[in-house]
């Protein structure tokens, strides 16, 4: 086990090392590009060293940004053969060579936390005020069903294969998709990344988004794929209330902020699966809920909403292995302790449940989870994933955002 300066010197070291000047990839090789929400996480990381590198790195990420507001999940700054698909199979129509979908919208929180330890830069927090609102806009245009969010394909929501897209996947056949050539799995062994019947479904969806050029108008009637998460209602959510701390900072109008907020208040509830007693995904293609408790599930005090409706779940699944919060539930059939997101733990979602529970009281809930996620990366290194039942690292290693939250947690 590492002590804490070692650990902090070696997260400072990966994201210079991740740096590309002006933003940082989540890893070298696997993730060669920018993506969106690890930007967001890299951004608190150099706060605890270098504050205008934190601000440098969400410009950058919304230089990126779609006339319609959409601001893409991976940007294609420097093409790299080692990534697939690449920007000629997704064929964004941004300003800068792109993904057609987004992925959870954590700047806004993350633009006021900056902001609240760095109050000097309020014109750079500003500058990106409106720029947020038009993402936030798009999303509340384009992705809202009746105040849930939803998702067209599960890259967006960041948990790429967790047991919530089984069902709707069962229902769709990729026809059409060209033979391809994976390059995940020439970094990463099979064993711990998504299966090939979900890569075939992956590029299914970009391809029809790809070739009505990313019409959200179009998507919203044709696709099979269109699912409402928790990750992306309790992010929006979230980073909504935050815009609206920021819009009375900077003495900006809040009536349509408040309308969102209580949108998507309401549109929470469509997530509340009462029978299984959580917060989880709901098909709108198929009408039902997804019946699986998730680390998303526990995004709700995050967003201010239900209660302690999860918390019940929360310290049962807490006590399930030796470190948590898992990211699929293990009493759950698809549960598979190594694969990616059903069943790995994520440091950087665990920051994100110990915030909300923190901020709803449960103080040492959030300290123990905290110690608990420290513990795990100070004893297995800075890998982008862990195995819940021993803490072995999984995935890609010297990941971004696991040393970006191991430096925000210690600032
Ligand atoms: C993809 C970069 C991204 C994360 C996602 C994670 C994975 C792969 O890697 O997605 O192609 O988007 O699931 O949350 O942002 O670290």
């Amino acid at each position: 086990m590492a002590d804490a300066t070692t650990c902090d010197r070696e997260a400072r070291a990966i994201l210079a090392k991740n740096d590309r000047g002006g933003y940082t990839v989540p890893t070298a090789n696997l993730y060669p590009y920018q993506w969106n929400w690890d930007s967001v996480f890299a951004a608190i990381g150099f706060a605890e060293h270098d504050m205008d590198r934190a601000w440098t790195e969400i410009e950058t990420l919304f230089r990126g940004q779609w006339s319609n507001g959409m601001v893409p999940h991976i940007l294609f700054h420097q093409v790299d053969p080692g990534y697939f698909p690449g920007p000629d199979v997704w064929r964004g129509v941004g300003p800068i060579p792109s993904s057609g979908i987004s992925q959870p919208p954590i700047a806004g929180t993350f633009v006021r936390w900056l902001l609240d330890r760095n109050p000097g830069a309020q014109p750079r927090a500003r500058a990106l005020f409106k720029p947020l609102m038009d993402w936030h806009r798009w999303f509340m245009t384009w992705r809202n069903e009746g105040g849930a969010i939803v998702v067209t394909h599960p890259w967006e929501t960041g948990r790429d294969n967790c047991p919530d897209w089984d069902g709707p996947f069962a229902a769709i056949e990729p026809e059409g998709v060209e033979q391809y050539y994976r390059r995940d799995t020439t970094h990463v062994v099979e064993e711990e990344r998504p299966r090939r019947y979900d890569y075939d479904r992956y590029l299914y969806l970009v391809k029809l988004g790809a070739e009505c050029g990313w019409d959200e108008a179009q998507l919203k009637d044709t696709t099979p794929f269109r699912v409402a998460d928790p990750t992306m209602t309790f992010t929006l959510l979230r980073s909504t209330r935050d815009l609206k701390a920021m819009a009375e900072r900077f003495k900006e109008p809040v009536d349509e902020i408040d309308r969102w907020i209580a949108e998507m208040e309401d549109g929470s509830e469509r997530l509340w699966n009462a029978e299984a007693g959580t917060y989880d995904c709901y098909d709108i293609r198929a009408g039902k809920h997804t019946g699986v408790v998730s680390n998303a599930s526990f995004l709700s005090w995050y967003a201010g909403v239900g209660g302690d409706r999860m918390l019940e779940q929360f310290d049962r699944i807490a006590g399930l292995t030796k470190y948590y919060v898992p990211s699929t539930d293990p009493a759950h059939p698809a549960y598979e302790p190594k694969r990616y997101w059903r069943g790995p733990v994520w440091a950087m979602m665990n920051m994100l449940v110990a915030t909300g529970l923190g901020e709803a009281g449960h103080v040492d809930r959030a300290k123990a989870l905290t110690d608990n996620t420290r513990a795990l990366i100070s004893k297995n290194g800075f890998a982008e994933y862990f195995d819940p039942t021993n803490g072995a690292p999984a995935g890609g290693r010297d990941f971004t955002w696991t040393a970006a939250v191991w430096l925000a947690w210690a600032s």
